[in-house]
């Protein structure tokens, strides 16, 4: 089988990577990528990703950057970790909309808001709109997950938007706490595989603080 190797910082957008691993329950390397000392720019990282970010993953010889991009192949190679709503399935369309919902409108909003421009783009040029329409959009799709945003079946758009709330609210506290925002984070959060990598992650954190 294909070796998996995620290059990875803790914490940082490549822990949404290390949750879709382990709900995929594939075996996997990690390679840590030291923003401190610089690795992420240099040649050798920049070969992987020219655009020194992490997660980048590399499956056998396909190497995948863009957490998002990244969770959508996993999920579509391993279908038999059912993350993936297939080709064919009606439901595809809503799962791909959130899978880019996450990328292209939660995030985006979330750090103009955080960083405001001089000059903020007028709404009909900015790919997400208006904060506060990204912020309705995004309660309505999660106030009607039951549990999940396809129903019962829990897929890697849950891992995007899942991880998009969680680090928009719950650590940026970009996000409000809206009532369906909490409810669906405390759902997720029982996943036990989030709560390995969340453990996962801390430990390495701990490892590269007392090293
Ligand atoms: N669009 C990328 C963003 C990745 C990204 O910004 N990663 C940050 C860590 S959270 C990074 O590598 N920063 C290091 C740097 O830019 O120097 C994705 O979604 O994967």
């Amino acid at each position: 089988m294909a070796q998996i190797t995620l290059y990875h910082a803790a914490p940082s957008r490549s822990s949404i990577v290390r949750w879709m691993l382990e709900e995929l329950g594939q075996p996997y390397d990690l390679r840590l990528v030291s923003f401190k000392k610089g690795e992420n720019l240099e040649p050798k990282y920049l070969a992987i990703n020219p655009m020194g970010k992490v997660p980048a993953l590399k499956h056998g010889d396909t190497i995948i950057t863009e957490a998002a991009a990244i969770c959508t192949y996993l999920a579509d190679e391993f279908p038999q970790a059912k993350l993936n709503v297939p080709v064919g399935d009606p439901r595809r369309g809503v799962y791909l909309k959130w899978l880019f919902y996450g990328p292209s409108c939660v995030e985006p909003a979330i750090m103009d808001s955080a960083f405001p421009r001089k000059e903020a783009p007028p709404r009909a040029a900015a790919g997400y709109g208006s904060f506060d329409t990204v912020v309705d959009v995004l309660a309505k799709g999660v106030g009607a997950a039951d549990p999940y945003l396809l129903g019962k079946h829990f897929t890697a758009a849950d891992v995007v938007i899942g991880s998009g709330l969680r680090w928009g609210m719950l650590l940026f506290k970009k996000l409000p706490e809206r009532p369906e925002f909490m409810a669906y984070v405390s759902r997720i959060a029982d996943r036990p595989a989030l709560k390995r990598a969340i453990a996962k992650d801390l430990e390495l954190q701990k490892q590269q603080e007392s090293a």
